[in-house]
């Protein structure tokens, strides 16, 4: 199967270390879905990235979706729980996480356009509340414990763990760290991890 995408994306490095913790094997396709002769429409008409495609020439996207497919293709190690509450549960820490990642690309995106294109302050809070609060919600459901969700390694880990590294690449004058030591504490944790330290982004 081929990963389609880039390292600056972090839906894709999420993708990329599920793939890791269950030691698929993959053709990694540095692929950007904007450039006119880019192969991602072909297998996503959303043309975004990740796309994985199948070896049957199947696109899959987006990246919960693509999770949950390798989760059934390789149950093991096991990384969203069969029980359907608990399920719930690991893919709404997904879902928190990836809200924090969407308001992270659309500040840094924001922030490189010239000024008269900008959005207004207003606009900008609104982006940093979700990262705020997203953060604050994390940080009290992990008081106390090793692993985002019950007592073992799971997606919510792999997704707070992506969400909080692209944070500190992407808009590192947030500063976290200084009201979670909890999440400091879980990033130390997972950055000692293979699949971690195996998609650290080259740029
Ligand atoms: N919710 C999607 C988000 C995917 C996404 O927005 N990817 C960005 C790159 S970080 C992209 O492809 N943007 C191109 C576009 O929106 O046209 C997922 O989790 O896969």
């Amino acid at each position: 199967m081929k990963l389609l995408g880039v390292d600056a994306s972090p839906y894709v490095r999420k993708v990329r270390i599920v793939l890791e913790e269950k030691h698929i094997p993959y053709e990694y396709v540095k692929a950007r879905p904007s450039l006119p002769d880019s192969p991602v429409p072909q297998f996503n008409p959303l043309a975004k990235i990740p796309v994985l495609v199948t070896d049957s020439g199947k696109g899959i996207y987006d990246s919960p979706v693509i999770v949950e497919y390798l989760e059934g293709l390789v149950p093991d190690p096991r990384l969203i729980p069969a029980d359907s509450e608990a399920r719930v549960d690991v893919k709404r820490w997904e879902a928190l996480a990836d809200g924090i990642a969407d308001a992270t690309v659309a500040i840094s995106h924001e922030r490189r356009k010239p000024d008269e294109k900008q959005e207004s302050p207003e606009w900008y809070q609104k982006q940093r509340l979700k990262i705020d609060r997203g953060l604050a919600a994390m940080e009290k459901e992990l008081a106390g414990r090793e692993f985002c969700y019950g007592t073992r390694f799971s997606l919510a880990d792999v997704a707070a763990g992506y969400a909080l590294g692209y944070l500190d690449r992407a808009l590192p004058d947030i500063p976290w760290r200084a009201s979670c030591p909890n999440l400091v504490r879980l990033a130390e944790r997972l950055s000692h991890r293979d699949s971690f330290r195996k998609t650290i982004p080259e740029i």
